[in-house]
């Protein structure tokens, strides 16, 4: 028999998009990171068994189940991850716990703050028996976005006055693209709010340590119709090849303005219309000794500018975020040797593995999820409420 002590059995529940790239996680990170348990692929979940099973027997899982409740009976399990639309978070997640597994979980937390706080109390009830859950924000573990937050903490950027971030992506700009799961409010909660200006909101609390505290925003739905999707539609693909349509329910893009408790304005967008930017996940960060600049379509790469510096040669910097003193980049390739979207999810599988190792609470915590979720549901709250908009008044 197998020392099973050492090992983090995994089982996970969806096989898709976010599914393949957590499998390539689990079975990646061993083979480049010491880890104190060695991931165990032990079982996939997917209510289509044929297509989960090709899935699984692509990146190695062992076993395949098509209920959930069945995995998180299994006492060979250690870790649920769930990779399933946001309308089923809540449920598994907090099944999960209370079977006593560490839960890794997609972002965002919930459809709702009602089912985020319900994640985050059983989570906190799970942690007092050292069960541990953790929300999957992966671009925080781009090495770039590390490097950014470990400079703003040493102080290189003085007192923070400005965040700008922008995740700009242009999968929706054909009005024909296909209607998927993403664009049902029933199952993903909101559109581009949730599921791309959640990880901004992240990314940006994460590296300025500071919270959001008040927002003031505008969402839009520009196409609200669009085909019923085919089989395999994930991000734009074809629709039904019979041409029916169905309602697109949830925002094609939103912005806001923020207040941090740090005293800094903030400036959001998050849209899937932004026509030539595919996945530009943008940060700026104004500070009075210096200013950092972010665009995942560059991900090696953090600009920094340092005003302490002559003004005649003072400027933007390129740092390559490679070096083996970077974070995470020692376990990769030599200098110069980039990383790609996938190495954020591997990093989260490092992070995960040696927090529940040691017995720490990972982070993001689902507290962490929550807090996210409050700044979504304060933006669309405060985008609803017609009376809180200004209105500008016309002439003519
Ligand atoms: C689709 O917009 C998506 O895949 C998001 O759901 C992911 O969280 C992001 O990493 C890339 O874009």
């Amino acid at each position: 028999m197998s020392d099973t002590s050492r090992e983090l059995r995994v089982g996970q529940v969806g096989y898709a998009f976010m599914g393949a790239a957590h499998s390539q996680a689990w079975r990646t990170a061993p083979s480049f990171f010491d880890l104190p348990l060695k991931p165990r692929l032990t079982a996939l979940c997917g209510r289509d068994a044929s297509a989960a099973g090709v899935v699984a027997e692509r990146f190695g899982w062992e076993s395949v189940e098509t209920d959930w409740h069945a995995l998180i009976e299994r006492d060979d399990i250690d870790l649920i991850d769930i990779c399933t639309p946001g309308s089923t978070h809540v449920e598994i997640a907090v099944a999960a716990l209370r079977a006593g597994k560490h839960v890794l979980c997609e972002k965002p937390l919930a459809n709702t703050v009602e089912e985020a706080e319900q994640m985050a109390a059983a989570a906190a009830e799970a942690a007092t028996h050292g069960v541990f859950a953790m929300v999957g924000f992966t671009y925080r573990r781009t090495p770039a976005l590390s490097l950014a937050r470990q400079l703003v903490r040493a102080g290189r950027l003085g007192t923070i006055r400005h965040v700008r971030a922008h995740y700009l992506q242009d999968w929706l700009v054909d009005p024909d693209s296909p209607l998927t799961w993403r664009l049902d409010k029933s199952l993903a909660g909101s559109g581009a709010l949730g599921d791309i200006g959640a990880h901004i909101v992240d990314a940006a609390q994460f590296i300025t340590d500071s919270w959001i505290t008040s927002v003031s925003g505008v969402m839009q739905t520009f196409v609200d119709s669009r085909p019923i999707a085919g089989e395999h539609s994930t991000l734009g693909g074809s629709g039904a090849a019979n041409g029916e349509r169905g309602p697109v329910t949830v925002d094609d893009a939103a912005a806001f303005t923020a207040r941090f408790d740090n005293g800094a304005l903030g400036i959001f967008e998050a849209t899937r219309f932004a026509t030539g930017r595919k996945n530009a996940l943008r940060i700026e960060i104004s500070g009075s000794g210096g200013a950092l600049a972010f665009d995942f379509e560059e991900m090696n790469i953090l600009n920094l500018y340092d005003a302490s510096e002559p003004a005649e040669t003072a400027g933007f910097r390129r740092i390559v975020v490679t070096e083996p003193s970077h974070p995470y980049a020692a376990a990769w390739w030599p200098p110069g040797h980039g990383l790609g979207y996938e190495h954020g999810f591997t990093h989260q599988v490092v992070d995960i593995v040696n927090a529940i190792a040691s017995g720490e609470q990972p982070t993001p915590s689902f507290a962490d999820g929550l807090a996210v979720q409050r700044v979504l549901a304060a933006v669309e709250a405060s985008s609803d409420d017609d009376s809180r908009q200004q209105k500008v008044p016309h002439d003519s």
